[in-house]
């Protein structure tokens, strides 16, 4: 969420900013805003609602110039959408902008009012820039000295790059709740919310820990970490290639984020596949004889991640034999929880920040579970830093605000995973084998899978002017008619529910008519003559109703069947998502939204 820029260098840095910025709007659209301190030391600060694009129109205007700056793009958690809520906000000399919330701004707010304050915003964020400025005022401290100070008076989470007018070679960062990364330059350097905003300057970068504070110039940096201990923290080269970032050919990164789940797989795979066996030497030898005594999984993740855990909850039932129950993450962290016996701790996230997975992690280290693991797409995250293993997804970025190809690398990792532990449990099982096997096939599964787009757009068409879809599935079938439905509903705004298949005589089925389309996913297995059933009762009430199979299914009135290739059970859920990504695509294409930025939806939620 929130995405946040800033530079120090001896150039004007205006289009720099402009530049990044417009990189970082996946984490937050709804207003954007920058500001400069120009060679008078005036404060320069041009903010507006809506895209980054309209703010450049605004800062070209303007012709402003300024070595050191602050951009930001919001996603408001107080304070409505707009201008004056933009940030960056201002308290005299003192210019912020942040990520998070500040749960005790209302106290605070009337404390600062009291003091004399003028609030020009909604927000909780210009709390912040008027008490390190009253701080600052009353004790003549240094801003860093002021900021160190004041951490214990804010309640809540506020990564934030803060510059001085009265001060203006130097830029201080606080890194708290959400990751803020530094880039390093030739007599400039940069700070961000994301490396993706600085990979066009620069590769070397510095990922701040928790509870760091650092100060950047632009010839040298300092890091302060909790405590106010200098640090070192350790410079690394990104790897990530800039040129792949970019859209290509695709109209949307969603569409180009559903494409490349062939060689995402073949990435999650990669030297973890090897002759019949499955290799995650990077969890090492502690984790083999956690594994070992495990006997129940409690997995935790939020939306898409949420999905991915409930199809593992099958393969970790069904092939390993261990019990396994799956949470949303704020639901586990909002009651008082019985950890069942040996129990393993699992967090699912693409982003690695995602606020409510980490308040659920940071609440089970608590509860004495055997240990905890987290899947994730991104290394240096929160989640990857706090947890006692992790394996990577290997997905690449994924800027797409509705998730795709995460969902299935999450996938691919959790079937090797759960292998992996039955394997270990289990010495004559020859799952592992089986399942080295079956997912080196993946990849080409989902590219056959992929080139039924065709049929898929002509059902987007017939799709795309209902007001309520209903998705049904059985067994591992269901969570993937659940994350169907998400898609269609982040990116068409189209109300869409998941409904198990055998649950819908108990209530939805009065739901049904001409004038809402059921789709069913019904590969082949055992719970398939059921689901014939229940196809049978949606017809004979006149619902109109869509398909996915690999098996021939009679015919019913006013049915439309989508022939899938044949798939082996196992790795059905991996494949059966990829159609219903292509149908929410295709129906948000002609409905004409906008499929990368879904209103009022960020990337990576990094707020409670
Ligand atoms: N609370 C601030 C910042 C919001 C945020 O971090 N979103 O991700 C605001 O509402 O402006």
């Amino acid at each position: 969420m929130c995405g946040i820029v800033a530079a120090v260098t001896e150039r004007n840095i205006t289009d720099f900013l402009l530049e990044s910025i417009k990189r970082l709007e996946y984490r937050g659209y709804d207003s954007s805003g920058l500001a400069i301190i120009n060679q008078k030391k005036n404060i320069i600060r041009i903010r507006c609602i809506g895209k980054v694009n309209e703010l450049s129109k605004k800062v070209k205007q303007k012709k402003i110039f300024g070595k050191i700056g602050i951009a930001h793009t919001r996603w408001a958690t107080h304070g409505k959408v707009s201008e004056e809520n933009a940030h960056p906000h201002i308290s005299s000399n003192i210019v912020i902008v942040h990520n998070g919330i500040i749960e005790n701004s209302l106290k605070l707010r009337s404390f600062l009012e009291k003091k004399g304050y003028i609030f020009h915003s909604d927000t909780d964020t210009e709390v912040i820039a008027h008490l390190l400025h009253w701080e600052q005022t009353k004790t003549g401290k240094s801003l860093i000295e002021v900021i160190q100070n004041s951490k214990n008076r804010l309640h809540g989470s506020y990564s934030m790059v803060i510059m001085d007018a009265y001060n203006s070679s130097k830029l201080i960062a606080v890194r708290s709740g959400s990751p803020l990364v530094i880039g390093l330059g030739q007599k400039e350097n940069f700070i961000a919310s994301d490396q993706i905003a600085l990979l066009n300057i620069t590769k070397r970068l510095i990922y701040l820990k928790e509870g760091d504070i650092a100060i950047i110039h632009s010839k040298n940096i300092k890091i302060f970490n909790k405590h106010g201990f200098i640090k070192k923290r350790k410079e690394i080269i990104s790897n990530v290639k800039y040129k792949t970032i970019g859209k290509g050919k695709y109209k949307y990164y969603m569409e180009k984020e559903i494409y490349e789940q062939p060689s995402s797989i073949r990435h999650a795979l990669h030297h973890r596949i090897k002759k019949d066996k499955i290799n995650f030497s990077e969890l090492g030898y502690r984790a083999k004889k956690i594994f070992l005594n495990i006997e129940h999984i409690q997995i935790v993740a939020c939306g898409t991640s949420y999905h991915a855990a409930m199809v593992s909850k099958h393969w970790f039932e069904s092939l390993a034999s261990i019990p396994c129950d799956v949470e949303v993450a704020s639901e586990f962290s909002s009651r008082k929880l019985a950890v069942r016996k040996k129990s393993f701790f699992i967090t699912l996230s693409q982003s690695g920040e995602t606020a409510d997975t980490l308040e659920a992690l940071r609440i089970s280290k608590k509860l004495g579970y055997l240990g905890n693991l987290t899947i994730c797409n991104m290394k240096g995250s929160s989640l990857v830093q706090e947890s006692d293993f992790y394996l990577l997804t290997k997905a690449g970025i994924e800027i797409g605000v509705a998730s795709t190809k995460s969902f299935t690398t999450q996938l691919t990792v959790l079937l090797m995973l759960v292998a992996k532990i039955t394997k270990l449990k289990q010495k004559k099982s020859n799952i592992e084998k089986k399942i080295a096997n079956i997912l080196t096939t993946l990849p080409f599964r989902i590219e056959e899978i992929l080139k039924k787009n065709n049929i898929i757009k002509t059902i987007s068409h017939q799709l795309c002017n209902k007001n309520n879809i209903l998705f049904l599935g059985r067994g591992d079938q269901y969570p993937i008619a659940m994350e169907g439905a998400l898609k269609l509903k982040e990116i068409s705004y189209i109300h869409a529910e998941a409904y198990p298949s055998g649950e819908l005589k108990h209530g939805p089925l009065a739901l049904i008519d001409k004038n809402i389309p059921v789709i069913i996913t019904a590969p082949k297995n055992s719970l398939l003559e059921k689901t014939k059933k229940n196809i049978k009762e949606i017809s004979a009430r006149g619902g109109i109703i869509y398909v996915f199979s690999d098996q021939e299914i009679d015919l019913e009135e006013n049915m439309t069947v989508i022939k899938i290739p044949y798939v082996e059970e196992i790795i059905a859920p991996i494949l059966y998502i990829i159609p219903l990504q292509l149908l929410a695509y295709y129906i948000g294409l002609r409905k004409g939204k906008n499929i990368d930025q879904p209103r009022n939806l960020a990337k990576s939620v990094t707020v409670e």
